[in-house]
This record gives C-alpha cells, sequence and structure tokens, in this order.
C-alpha cells in the first residue's frame, strides 16, 4: 500500500540537512513483520499474563518452563519473520545521509536480516539466551523452533557449564540495561541533529529518555506512530500511520529515493 505524503518543508529540510540521524524503534516497527507488539505480545493463551509481569527474573524464578514458553513463542513468531518495508526504509535513510545512530528496544533480530548495521539494542537479543546461573553464553540448536502452541510452558535447557537453567538473552524489568549499548544509545541522542522515533509507545525507562535527552540538545523529533504517545507534545512532526506505509513513504518523497525495497 503506497501513500502520497504532503510533508512540511521544515521536515524536507530537516532531512536535508541532517548531519547524523539517530532512529529510535520499538515494537511497532516489527508490528507489520507480524511479530506481535510487546503489549499486544499477550493474545490467545497469553492473554491473562501481563507482559511487564512475566518478563521479570522474578517470574523465571517462580516458573521457568512459563517464562522460557513465551519466549520460544516469541521467538518462533521472529524466526518465521521476515524484515517489513520499515526496516528496509531504514536500510535507504542510510544512504542518504551522513551518518546513521539505530537504537532499538526490540529483542528480534529484524534490523540486522533487512541490512541495518551496529543497531544498539537496549533491550537485549532474542537470539543470544546465556546461562541464568553462570552466564555462559548458549546456542539455540540449528533449524525452526516447532510453533509451541499458544501458552505452552517450555522447560528451558540446563547449561553444559553448571547444568543451570538457560533464560532468555533479554533484558528484563528490573535489570540493567548492557552499558555500553545503553553508552551508544546515549551519543546517538547527544549528537544527532535529527532523532526519528518510530513504534515505540515510550512508556519504559531508561530508553523513554532518549527523545528528550535528543530534544533537550537542539535535534528536531520526528514520531511516527498510528497512535497517540507519551511523545506527542515534544515531537516537531507527528505522521500518525503505520510504520511499513509511512516510512517508505518518507524516504522515497524526501530523497526521491523510489528503488524497491532492499534485497
Ligand atoms: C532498569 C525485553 C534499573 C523483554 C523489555 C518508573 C519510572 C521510571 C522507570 C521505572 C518506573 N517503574 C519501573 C521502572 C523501571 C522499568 C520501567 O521502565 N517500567 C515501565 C513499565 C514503567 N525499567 C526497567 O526495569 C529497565 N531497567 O530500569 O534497571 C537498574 C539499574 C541498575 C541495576 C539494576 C536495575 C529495564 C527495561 C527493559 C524491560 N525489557 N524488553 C521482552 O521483550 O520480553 S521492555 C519491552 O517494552 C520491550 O522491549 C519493548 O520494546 C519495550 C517498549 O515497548 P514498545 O517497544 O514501545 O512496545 P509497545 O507494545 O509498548 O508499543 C508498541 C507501539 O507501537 C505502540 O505505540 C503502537 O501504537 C505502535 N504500533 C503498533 N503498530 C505499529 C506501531 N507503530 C508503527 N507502525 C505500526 N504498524
Ligand atoms: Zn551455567
Amino acid at each position: 500500500m503506497s501513500l502520497d505524503l504532503i510533508l512540511p518543508d521544515s521536515l524536507v529540510k530537516a532531512f536535508k540537512t541532517a548531519r547524523h540521524v539517530t532512529v529510535f524503534t520499538g515494537a511497532g516497527v516489527s508490528a507489520e513483520s507480524g511479530v506481535p507488539t510487546f503489549r499486544d505480545a499477550h493474545t490467545g493463551l497469553w492473554a491473562r499474563f501481563e507482559p511487564t509481569a512475566l518478563a521479570t527474573s522474578e517470574a523465571f524464578e517462580a516458573d521457568p518452563a512459563l517464562v522460557w514458553g513465551w519466549y520460544e513463542w516469541r521467538r518462533s513468531r521472529v524466526m518465521r519473520a521476515a524484515p517489513n518495508p520499515a526496516h528496509e526504509a531504514i536500510v535507504r535513510l542510510a544512504r542518504h545521509v551522513p551518518a546513521i545512530s539505530v537504537v532499538t528496544q526490540n529483542v528480534d533480530d529484524l534490523h540486522e536480516r533487512a541490512g541495518s548495521r551496529s543497531v544498539a539494542h537496549l533491550h537485549g537479543r532474542l537470539m543470544q539466551p546465556r546461562c541464568f546461573a553462570c552466564g555462559t553464553p548458549w546456542r539455540y540448536p540449528d533449524g525452526m523452533p516447532n510453533e509451541p502452541e499458544d501458552g505452552r510452558r517450555v522447560t528451558p535447557p540446563e547449561c553444559p557449564e553448571c547444568a543451570g537453567p538457560i533464560r532468555p538473552g533479554v533484558v528484563w524489568f528490573g535489570e540493567p540495561l548492557p552499558a555500553d549499548e545503553w553508552q551508544r544509545a546515549l551519543g546517538a541522542a547527544a549528537g544527532c541533529d535529527l532523532f526519528i522515533t518510530v513504534g515505540t509507545s515510550a512508556m519504559v525507562y531508561p530508553a523513554a529518555e532518549l527523545p528528550r535527552i535528543a530534544a533537550g540538545q537542539g535535534a528536531r523529533v520526528l514520531q511516527i506512530n498510528p497512535q497517540a504517545t507519551a511523545l506527542d507534545s515534544l515531537a516537531d512532526w507527528n505522521l500518525v500511520g503505520a510504520a511499513g506505509v509511512v516510512l517508505p513513504a518518507l524516504i522515497g518523497a524526501v530523497f526521491d529515493d523510489a528503488s524497491p525495497t532492499t534485497g
């Protein structure tokens, strides 16, 4: 579905004069790949759980099979998904600006599979599990996981080093963000002149500080989201719509870049 965007001259100018663009993404950028957003991740049998309660080390300690089962369900959704035009438009944008930083809250690898490089993952990576007890990295067996039915508990594998339970490689609520990724994200917010926030409800901290840090140092802020968020008043421009429709139309309109998606 294409879109004829009427863009404010100020936004076109901001793109064309930007020295450093930072793109900050949330679960909404993967929605059109069929990966449920974080707060929608509870469809079906998961609907009876509150994501913020399940995405904690306490929940994992209380019931490792329930939490591991939820992440296996999400991993199977991610592995069956493909990057969508939003991910691909961000890759195209990188070709038109002097410097770009991609900072994501998502734990999927769709930005990388679309071709984005050195993505900062603030909340970890689903595909990099490790031992809950000793931290030893663990590798999923090759091949597609069987799609655990919605809500099925799956006993986590045992660590080959200490027999502890393997946990998802994500940052749970109450856990600190990876220091190196957070430092990179802070630099990207502090050093950019155009900050684009796409597909995030901006409710999770400290990640949600980033748009405010960018605006605070004088960057212009563009938000792309079909819904209202806490950033509506902070943004200089709010493009209301789906990332997979708005982003390709925007990059095409600003840079006359009608090039097809990467591939
Ligand atoms: C920490 C990994 C300290 C797991 C995630 C009060 C104030 C400040 C902070 C806190 C507070 N109370 C508690 C805290 C701390 C807490 C927090 O922020 N809680 C929230 C609930 C208030 N934060 C933490 O615990 C963080 N750690 O603070 O540590 C510390 C320091 C030192 C030592 C010890 C501790 C850790 C936070 C990380 C949690 N992990 N994910 C997993 O994924 O399972 S966060 C989780 O939420 C996901 O990563 C997700 O990315 C993130 C944010 O959600 P969104 O991406 O925005 O997704 P959401 O579903 O909410 O929204 C989707 C959006 O997309 C919507 O706006 C929708 O309209 C839009 N959309 C839909 N379709 C589309 C679309 N947009 C565009 N196109 C579409 N097609
Ligand atoms: Zn171990």
